[in-house]
């Protein structure tokens, strides 16, 4: 019989979790570590605390089997997987403060042979800031410890799936380092494992979604040109995409969600001579989201010189993209709010979300019966095909009316 490490994760968020359960899963003990209570006693009930697809289901299973269980603090164990968030402080500095106290707490724990993974994003560096915490504090251990960097790259809404499914970049301190955690992942993970050092995989990560950013940039800045230009950008984009190696995405209302409008600052706040491009495709994601609110800011105050009163706006799309109730660093909540800060008269729309406890929401079909200008933040399917009055001013800025 193959020998099964045990396994110790520390963070049982959208990414530790989903791959906790996955782990045990595959017959492997699993003890799922996060700092709050809440979140341990409703695993534990075999229940989860996060939306995703099928993971209720399977994390019943394992705790049900046996195979996973929360606590508040690490025990002794084989593998360490660290997916704790880093996000940004103050001026977009990663803030390291989650993966440095994850890493302080195993420390006590830690036998030789153990293998300490980080998957957490971060910059580039930290894996050896983390071997140095280690051997401080634990320096026996020195020759004796595998320590290894490997991002994961999963699309919220399709986790179980990619976890198994995507390849990966996995990079250690060393070739040996390298080769355990490539075994370990061979344990639940389909897809091909790249080997790398540790400072690659980290870039790896940051770059992944720094060029989705740059080249959605692009995509926004076109739609400038042609606002200007009086051209259908889509209709334009979808022509130039006809070219063999030309692949434009898609312009809209910004960029949002937790990843791709913040990792490229990581590189950023690193490396600030080297990388403009990457800051500005940053700057030029968010100028979009302006531009968005002043294009509706203007319609309106047009409105309201040819009418005599305010006009009833209807903000469609609250999400960060089409089809999740997803509201993280969300640009099209951002517009909605903005304007109904600068007490523009607004009814917000977010099929997704059933009820919302601090949000006013209106259903969408009411919403474009009701309003005079109806702005399309979002992609959503319900808003494909919708009927409006061809009268009403209509403001696509998601290319819903394309579709
Ligand atoms: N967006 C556009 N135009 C496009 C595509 C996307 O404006 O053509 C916008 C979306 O509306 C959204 C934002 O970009 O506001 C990001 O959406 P997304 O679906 O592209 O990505 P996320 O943030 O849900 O997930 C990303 C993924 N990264 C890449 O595709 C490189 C995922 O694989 C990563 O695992 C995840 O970030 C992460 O955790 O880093």
């Amino acid at each position: 019989m193959e020998n099964k490490p045990s396994v110790v994760m520390m963070g049982l968020g959208y990414i530790g979790l989903p791959t906790a359960a996955l782990i045990a899963s595959r017959g492997l003990k699993v003890t799922g570590v996060d700092i709050r209570q809440s979140v341990v006693d409703t695993i534990n009930k075999g229940e989860i605390h996060i939306v995703e697809p099928d993971l209720d289901g399977l994390v019943h299973k394992v705790v049900k089997d046996e195979l996973l269980q929360a606590a508040i603090k690490p025990n002794s164990s084989d593998v360490y997987l660290i997916a704790v968030p880093t996000p940004f402080k103050g001026d977009y500095e990663p803030d390291l403060s989650y993966v440095t106290s994850a890493v302080k707490s195993i420390i006590p724990t830690l036998k030789k042979g153990a293998l300490v993974i980080l998957e957490s994003t971060s910059p580039v560096g930290t894996t050896r800031k983390m071997e140095k915490l280690i051997f401080e504090q634990r320096p026996e251990l020195k020759g004796n410890l595998y320590l290894a960097y490997c991002p994961e790259r999963v699309l919220p809404g399709n986790i179980l799936h990619e976890l198994k499914h995507n390849d990966r970049a996995i990079g250690g301190i060393d070739d040996e380092s390298t080769q355990k955690a490539i075994d370990f992942y061979k344990h639940f993970v389909v897809g091909t494992l790249h080997p790398t050092n540790a400072k690659t995989a980290e870039m790896v990560k940051l770059v992944e979604n720094a060029s989705r950013d740059n080249q959605i940039a692009f995509a926004n800045e076109l739609s400038i040109i042609c606002d200007k230009a009086n051209i259908n950008v889509w209709d334009m984009i979808a022509l130039a995409n006809k070219h063999p190696r030309v692949n434009i995405l898609n312009p809209g209302t910004g960029v949002g969600g937790h990843c791709i409008a913040v990792d490229p600052w990581f590189i950023v706040s690193e490396f600030p001579d080297e990388s403009p491009l990457i800051k500005k495709s940053r700057e030029a994601n968010n100028y979009k989201t302006e531009w968005v609110i002043e294009k509706i800011k203007n319609n309106a105050l047009t409105f309201k010189s040819d009418h005599k009163r305010d006009p009833i706006i209807a903000c469609m799309g609250l999400a960060f993209k089409p089809n999740i109730d997803d509201l993280r660093e969300s640009p099209a909540l951002y517009v909605t709010e903005t304007l109904e800060n600068k007490n523009f008269t607004v009814l917000a729309v977010e099929p997704n979300l059933k009820d919302s406890d601090d949000r006013n929401l209106t259903d969408y079909k009411e919403a474009v019966n009701k309003a005079d200008i109806i702005v399309y933040l979002v992609a959503h399917k319900e808003f494909i095909n919708l009927k409006t009055n061809p009268n009403k001013s209509i403001l696509d800025f998601c290319g819903v009316l394309k579709k």
